[in-house]
């Protein structure tokens, strides 16, 4: 997979992508990420990228020629899946996630102004917010989408696919985990898990799913009754 994205920060961008699991996908080759500064781009003589509102208004608009020149630069761009990060796309959620680790290419927009001048749209197709918060730019979103679907990528994680899906697999959240040491000060390990009756412990599981999934989510608790 090529993954570019589009931004005025690079650097806010390169020492993540170097970290980690992504780090390890990029070295073996099973992405390939480009970080495109669009600001070199720009026709203006002194680089501007952004401008204020026609209408009027307080802030500044991100203007439309840096973005479609460092896009069509892009080779096979038109073919590329072209996401652009707004905290009015839609809601960000894993399903959307298995769908962009489908595809070959992924070209990514990260904006940093009050808003975007509305031609720019028509140059994406998909538009995409991480959740209801505000943020200074789309540089940390960008990240999120990157990280979500670089994961689901097939061999990514050394871990063959059991821990691809995690708590979102069945819809309910994670059951408790614990390792050694049996008790620390005075917190004690359940006793059923250090019992050996395997299908005790698979009960035991599945309860905490169900219980900690209706104390904190009851959201997904919902759809999960649905689905059943
Ligand atoms: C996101 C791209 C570009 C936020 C979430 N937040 C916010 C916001 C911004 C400007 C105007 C109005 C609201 C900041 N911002 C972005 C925020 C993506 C940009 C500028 C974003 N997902 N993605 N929750």
């Amino acid at each position: 997979m090529i993954i570019d994205v589009l931004t005025l920060f690079p650097d806010m961008i390169h020492p993540v992508i170097h970290q980690s699991i992504i780090g390890r996908a990029i070295l073996e080759e099973k992405v390939e990420i480009r970080v495109i500064d669009y600001r070199e781009y720009s026709e203006n003589k002194h680089k501007k990228v952004d401008d204020s509102p026609y209408g009027g208004g307080a802030g500044m608009v991100l203007t439309v020629q840096p973005v479609v020149s460092a896009l069509e630069q892009i080779p096979g761009y038109q073919e590329a899946t072209k996401i652009l990060m707004t905290p009015q796309g839609v809601p960000y959620a894993q399903k959307t996630a298995h769908k962009l680790a489908l595809k070959k290419h992924l070209i990514i927009l990260c904006g940093h102004y009050e808003g975007y001048d509305e031609r720019i749209r028509d140059y994406f197709d998909l538009e995409i917010s991480i959740g209801d918060y505000v943020l200074t730019g789309g540089e940390l979103s960008a990240l999120v989408v990157v990280d979500s679907v670089i994961r689901l990528i097939p061999n990514v994680l050394n871990n063959a696919g059991s821990a691809v899906e995690d708590s979102f697999s069945d819809g309910l959240l994670e059951y408790p985990h614990y390792t050694r040491p049996p008790e620390f000060r005075n917190q004690k390990v359940p006793e059923v898990l250090r019992s050996g009756n395997h299908e005790k412990i698979k009960q035991w599981r599945y309860e905490q799913s169900l219980k900690r999934t209706i104390e904190r989510r009851p959201d997904l608790y919902k759809v999960y009754l649905k689905k059943k």
